[in-house]
């Protein structure tokens, strides 16, 4: 008796855990799959990074506003705060509720071969969103939609470059710090490289730090303060990889008693994404350039699954145009990857045309 009671415990418990894992209301999400089934809605099960940045929450809210019931959809969207772990849990779950399709933005690039596997052998499509993910074999998704972060790079430092040589400091003494992104992820190996890059080639940059500010604001401050301690008055640039770590970064600085911005002794923020509040610091000069990264994928991603259920075969990579953003009208144009872009000057009209 005590055995069968310990077999039925056991299996409940086995039961319970497998609808539960990846999110603490994995039941009832389980019962909106279910219920989605009945409904003839799409199931989408949405594995998020977390909630890092505001370029993340306006990717969330272009997923969320995206796969809503009234446009006949089921998500399941599953907030991960940073960790892979949780992403692997999370897309198990999804495949377990038998979801109609997978949507990952996978916080690194890396670890993914399992999971995908699984999915594949259970036949539900997975769509990359976002970053990147380095497979052994690239069937093991279906499409991937996303920026290219090195070419993001490499328009900033171009920028930088075209900036210096117009202000006449093109021979001057440069040193930057980079206040990375999250270890591994696409938007920090893209973006770190084309600095590094441009780095070795302008003999007279000199790249002092590279530290990772984790995509957030805290720990752009943290890292900067310690950085201003490390290397006091020689910072001339912070290349920071996004824009939270640049307000933290700014607010580090200003603490310090030392100013941003373009006069003799001030430090020149760089960032990434352009949201609305980092062309707020462009416009007001804190942030010299901001370099565009687009978050709003829902449409981008509802694009792949309507061509995959109308029976096409949707393009594996699709790379977004960005453009980029200044504080000051030095540079008018520049060149990367033998295209050249315009450097938009930022003005109220722009910021408020500005989707986030
Ligand atoms: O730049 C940052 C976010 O992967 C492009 O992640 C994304 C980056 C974005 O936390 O703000």
């Amino acid at each position: 008796m005590k055995k069968i009671l310990c077999s039925v415990l056991l299996a409940t418990c086995m039961l319970f855990s497998l609808t539960a894992c990846g999110s603490s209301n994995g039941s009832k999400d389980a019962k909106k799959a279910d219920d989605s089934s009945k409904s003839g809605n799409i199931t989408v099960g949405f594995s998020q990074v977390g909630a890092e940045s505001d370029w993340r929450t306006a990717n969330s809210t272009s997923m969320k506003e995206t796969f809503s019931e009234e446009n006949g959809y089921t998500l399941i969207f599953d907030d991960a705060q940073q960790k892979q772990e949780n992403q692997i849990k999370a897309i198990r779950n999804f495949i377990q509720q038998e979801v109609d399709y997978i949507v990952l933005a996978p916080v690194t690039e890396t670890g993914w071969d399992t999971v995908l596997k699984e999915a594949k052998d259970a036949g539900i499509p997975v769509i990359i969103v976002d970053r990147m993910v380095k497979v052994s074999d690239d069937s093991l998704y279906t499409a991937w939609v996303g920026s290219n972060f090195e070419l993001e790079g490499k328009k900033a430092a171009a920028w930088l470059k075209a900036y210096l040589d117009a202000t006449g400091r093109g021979n001057e003494k440069i040193n930057i710090v980079d206040i990375q992104g999250t270890i591994g992820a696409s938007a920090q190996i893209g973006r770190t490289k084309g600095l590094e890059a441009a780095c070795k080639e302008n003999k007279n940059w000199t790249l002092l730090a590279k530290e990772t500010g984790e995509f957030t604001q805290a720990k752009g401050q943290e890292v900067m303060e310690s950085l201003l301690k490390k290397h006091g008055d020689d910072i001339d640039v912070v290349y920071c990889e996004n824009d939270n770590e640049a307000f933290g970064a700014i607010d580090a600085i200003t603490a310090a008693g030392k100013k941003v911005g373009t006069g003799k002794d001030d430090i020149l923020v760089m960032s990434f994404d352009s949201t609305k509040t980092g062309l707020t610091d462009v416009k007001d000069g804190k942030i010299i350039l901001d370099t565009e990264c687009n978050p709003l994928h829902g449409p981008r991603v509802e694009e792949i699954i309507k061509s995959l259920e109308a029976g096409k075969e949707p393009d594996k990579k699709q790379y977004v145009d960005e453009e980029v953003f200044a504080a000051v009208k030095d540079v008018a144009k520049i060149s990367a990857d033998g295209k050249d872009y315009d450097v938009t000057v930022v003005t109220d009209d722009v910021i408020s045309k500005r989707a986030y």
